[in-house]
């Protein structure tokens, strides 16, 4: 068999180790699991096909009750309390060794919370734990948790770097691929609960009745998998497909034509999740082109869906050249007075730092600023800043050094994480074969989700479930691959953006090094205007001095940003100018730590190159082949990075390129 990584983490393969089988197979001799809802028999369908790949023999499981299973699973279990049942909440379960003659249980008060239990299962046996005393409560901490594609209805992907859309518009609603469900089943198995299957960047064809229909087949599939579809709605819908002259949020025409389009939706589609909106940011139309504000349009649409159920995700990603200041400041400027403006349903979605998506950015200073709104992660899993999909960076540390700032807003401990109502991940899914492109992609994937469900997960942990369900539980083979992941993302902040520099790429694509363009017409999008190298020094001064975009945090926060001597190394040319003699806490001059961070960045993908190959014996050909020349390309575009960086910022601090490293050609 091909190994391609199609089947993710879900992969199944017979346990080589024959006594934990055995040991498995006894205590699962028998398995209850009644009745037959689509949910139940999506539950079942998994259990069968993992229990029968895991033990190598065919498992099969009535649909009625064995009170006597050595597993049971069932709906708010008689052998647990009320009061514990409760305490699980719609989507959570417990996995408990009772003892007596059906000694395992897992139950939940939903069937979407056995069909958490049974993933959850079947991962202590994929990466073979003991299931001898067990006693598990999960209950996820945000309730909602969702995947965001960027998925054009032509099937491009906006920074999609794994193919094409995986939505067929063409084939849909009567031809139902294979990978839907799939996906629904990958997506249930890390309690995704939510996805919005079109670009932020909307196109309002997607709101027309041969669409809905579309969207209706995946909803229906989707909905077994405990999974709700959001659309994103382009807020000029109603002059685009609606023929009024105007999309004025206060005009009662407008009102009217968003609310029939709702009714028209949820009688099609009776759970749908509701709508994602980007407006007035990047050219996209919104509110402001009349002259009214993001909740001014916010709550128009939350009207709409209100009597549904239905949600509003707005996103706070706005920024325009009109406001040259420094666009850090333009979300929190124009947010901040709307808290308290927006209706119950609405949540805003904010992105985890304030430029965007950079391979490292302070927490952004929305986050703990809006005690009146529920308030959504952005995190992007795709790697559009982050070399795409050829490289390899595992971005579970990345999201936790957000989750775990402290905001000091409602005093210290007041973590990003602490102050969520939910979490959304920009999706890295395409038609590759592996679906994500990069064989890695898909640990990302993994991780938001399982963030999302837990964010007090450790990166480690994560990288350790998804490797040993993925590849092996091979001792050796967990450890270099843990080791190589979770280093990734510093090595490449090393040779892309140390110190805190940011949004040096080229232009557009966002791929490689640009830090010299400085004649785009839209001055916040002109890298020199973030790295601000010149004969003195470098970095961008965000302190009381210059754009003073410090100030928009609680001043506990931005106390030890606000003075290079306190500021952490990897967040110094974030906040502040400095020359190039400026010494570091190694020892080094500015000048000579970049070169030192750069060729680090490089020495470092060698070290992954290294720790890949010495498995190779552990991995098949196939997925070994795929990932040793992806970082061979990684380690070359290291060295494009360092070279183009230090050489263009040599231009400016004129020093040499310090010993030992050689002086780029
Ligand atoms: O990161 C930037 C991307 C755009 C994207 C935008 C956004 C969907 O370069 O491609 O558009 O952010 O998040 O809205």
């Amino acid at each position: 068999q091909a190994e391609d990584g199609y089947r993710l983490w879900l992969r199944y393969d017979q346990l080589k180790n024959a006594s934990l089988r055995t040991g498995y197979e006894s205590r699962l001799a028998t398995i209850s699991l009644p009745g037959n809802s689509p949910t139940l028999q999506v539950a079942r369908k998994e259990l069968e096909m993992a229990l029968s790949g895991l033990l190598g023999k065919m498992v099969r499981i009535p649909e009625t009750r064995n009170p006597q299973a050595s597993l049971q699973i069932e709906k708010s279990s008689a052998r647990v309390s009320a009061q514990e049942l409760t305490s699980l909440g719609e989507e959570g379960f417990l996995i408990r060794s009772t003892g007596g003659k059906s000694p395992l249980l897992i139950t939940a008060n939903s069937e979407v919370g056995l069909l958490y239990g049974v993933f959850h299962f079947l991962r202590l046996l994929q990466t073979e734990q003991s299931i001898e005393k067990l006693n598990i409560k999960e209950v996820p901490r945000l309730a909602l948790r969702m995947l965001n594609h960027w998925d054009n209805l032509d099937r491009t992907v906006e920074r999609g770097y794994a193919g094409f859309s995986i939505w067929n518009w063409h084939t849909l609603p009567t031809y139902m691929d294979q990978r839907y469900i799939d996906y629904a089943r990958a997506n249930a198995s890390i309690g995704i609960n939510a996805v919005s299957i079109t670009n932020v960047n909307a196109n309002a064809t997607i709101l027309t009745q041969p669409y809905l229909q579309k969207v209706k087949a995946l909803a229906d599939l989707f909905r077994a998998y405990g999974i709700k579809v959001y659309l994103t709605a382009r807020f000029s819908a109603p002059v685009e497909i609606g023929g009024l002259k105007t999309a004025d949020p206060l005009e009662p025409a407008v009102q009217q034509w968003w609310k029939d389009k709702a009714r028209e939706i949820y009688a099609i589609i009776p759970d749908f999740g509701g709508f994602l909106v980007k407006a007035n940011s990047e050219g996209q139309p919104g509110p402001q082109d009349y002259k009214r504000t993001h909740a001014d349009g916010a709550n128009m649409l939350a009207d709409a869906v209100a009597p549904f159920k239905g949600k509003v995700i707005w996103r706070a990603f706005v920024y325009s050249a009109e406001v040259p200041d420094d666009r850090h400041k333009q979300a929190y400027s124009e947010f901040l007075p709307l808290d308290g403006k927006f209706r119950s349903n609405v949540l805003v979605q904010v992105k985890n730092g304030a430029i965007d998506f950079m391979p490292r950015e302070p927490f952004h200073p929305l986050f703990g600023a809006l005690p009146k709104t529920p308030v959504m992660m952005e995190f992007q899993i795709t790697q559009e800043y982050l070399g795409q999909g050829t490289h390899l960076v595992y971005l579970a540390p990345l999201f936790k050094e957000c989750l775990e700032s402290d905001t000091y807003q409602k005093g210290k401990g007041t973590t990003v994480a602490s102050t969520l109502n939910g979490m959304a991940g920009v999706s890295n899914i395409g038609t590759d074969i592996n679906w994500t492109g990069h064989l890695f992609g898909q640990a990302n994937w993994y991780a938001l989700g399982r963030l999302a469900w837990n964010h007090e997960l450790s990166a480690e942990d994560i990288a350790k479930e998804w490797i040993r369900m993925s590849f092996s539980t091979d001792p050796s083979l967990v450890s270099d691959l843990t080791q190589m992941m979770l280093a990734s993302r510093e090595i490449l902040v090393n040779y892309m953006n140390p110190i805190g520099l940011h949004h040096i790429m080229a232009t557009g694509h966002h791929y490689g090094p640009g830090p010299w363009v400085a004649d785009l017409n839209r001055p916040e999008w002109n890298p020199t205007y973030y790295h601000r190298a010149d004969s003195i020094g470098i970095g961008f001064n965000r302190t009381a001095t210059g754009s003073d975009a410090l100030s928009q945090y609680h001043p506990d926060a931005a106390k030890k940003w606000s003075d290079p001597a306190t500021c952490p190394d990897i967040d110094l040319l974030w906040f502040h100018h400095l020359p190039w003699n400026f010494t570091m806490r190694s020892g080094r001059t500015l000048w000579n730590e970049l070169c030192y961070r750069y060729n680090l960045g490089v020495d470092s993908v060698s070290w992954m190159q290294t720790v890949w190959n010495r498995q190779q014996s552990k991995l098949d050909a196939q997925r070994f082949e795929q990932v040793k020349m992806l970082l061979n390309i990684q380690h070359q575009e290291a060295k494009w990075w360092r070279d183009a960086c230090l050489l263009y910022f040599q231009s400016f601090s004129r020093l040499p390129i310090p010993a030992p490293y050689e002086q780029p050609a």
